[in-house]
């Protein structure tokens, strides 16, 4: 999955690709270099980032989403927590809903309960603005399993076929540094729950504060966690230098096949 972040406070290449010719070519790149899903996002939620309106959400979300629908054929996945950008998103011919706040917001279990796609569910603790500030369990990897329960229960409950669901542990969304490397370390854990895994750590802090290194220098960090995640079963793998994380996964795939090759 290649990250297309649409927000001009976006960390780590913030503002880069709002004009939507920008935003084709780097879509275009990302499908040349393997993705076969591109992730959109609207809403900012890095640590601290302020709250923005549906309309302003839209407006980044949607012309993009159509050029995209126009001129590829790719999966989009559009990251959002408003029901009104889902459900205008999947109008639009979005493939995926990815929520980082796991159809908790209003109205969102109903409009996604009148449609079909798939829908990644991710955890995060608090809020973006306040999240990092003190994150705390009493069983990381409990704790989160048991909030997926909860809300694959309350999408069952909505009349959300569990086929549907993607279950993500929210990589720096109320996290300490060794809280990420946890559930790094323990993400086949969530493979009990019988669902799909989405891992998304590509950039994060939990590199960058690790290898003490500035958003620009974390690519070796992001390619060594992306081959983690999928030794330990993640099935999409959330990234921003496509290329690169291709490259490596593949060198995995083949360690994992070494029967099947020549
Ligand atoms: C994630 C996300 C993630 C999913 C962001 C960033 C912050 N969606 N949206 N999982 N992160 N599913 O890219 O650093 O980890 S935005």
């Amino acid at each position: 999955m290649g990250i297309l972040n649409v927000t001009p406070d976006s960390f780590s290449d913030g503002g880069k690709f709002l004009h939507t010719d920008l935003a084709l070519q780097q879509v275009e790149a990302m499908i040349n270099d393997g993705a076969t899903i591109i992730d959109i996002g609207g809403e900012s939620t890095r640590p601290g980032a302020a709250e923005v309106s549906e309309t302003d959400e839209l407006a980044r979300v949607i012309p993009l989403l159509k050029a995209i629908k126009e001129n590829f054929t790719v999966e989009v996945s559009i990251d959002t927590s408003k029901a009104g950008v889902m459900e205008q998103a999947i109008s639009y011919g979005a493939d995926i809903i990815n929520d980082v706040r796991a159809l908790q917001n209003d109205n969102c279990l109903n409009v996604m309960a009148n449609t079909t796609v798939p829908i990644c569910l991710m955890h995060m603790q608090g809020l973006p603005r306040t999240m990092q500030q003190a994150p705390k369990y009493n069983d990381l990897i409990g704790d989160i399993s048991d909030f997926f329960k909860q809300r694959i229960d309350a999408c069952l409950t909505a009349g959300i076929a569990r086929e549907r669901l993607i279950l993500d542990p929210g990589f720096g969304f109320g996290k300490t540094l060794s809280q990420n490397y946890q559930l790094l370390n323990q993400l086949s854990a969530f493979k009990a729950l019988g669902l799909p895994i989405l891992s998304g750590t590509s950039r994060k802090s939990m590199i960058g504060n690790l290898l003490s290194c500035e958003v620009t220098e974390r690519l070796a960090g992001s390619l060594t966690t992306a081959i983690i995640a999928m030794q330990q079963g993640a099935s999409i793998i959330r990234v921003h230098d496509v290329k690169e994380t291709v490259d490596a996964l593949n060198i995995l795939k083949a360690t994992n096949n070494y029967h099947v090759l020549n």
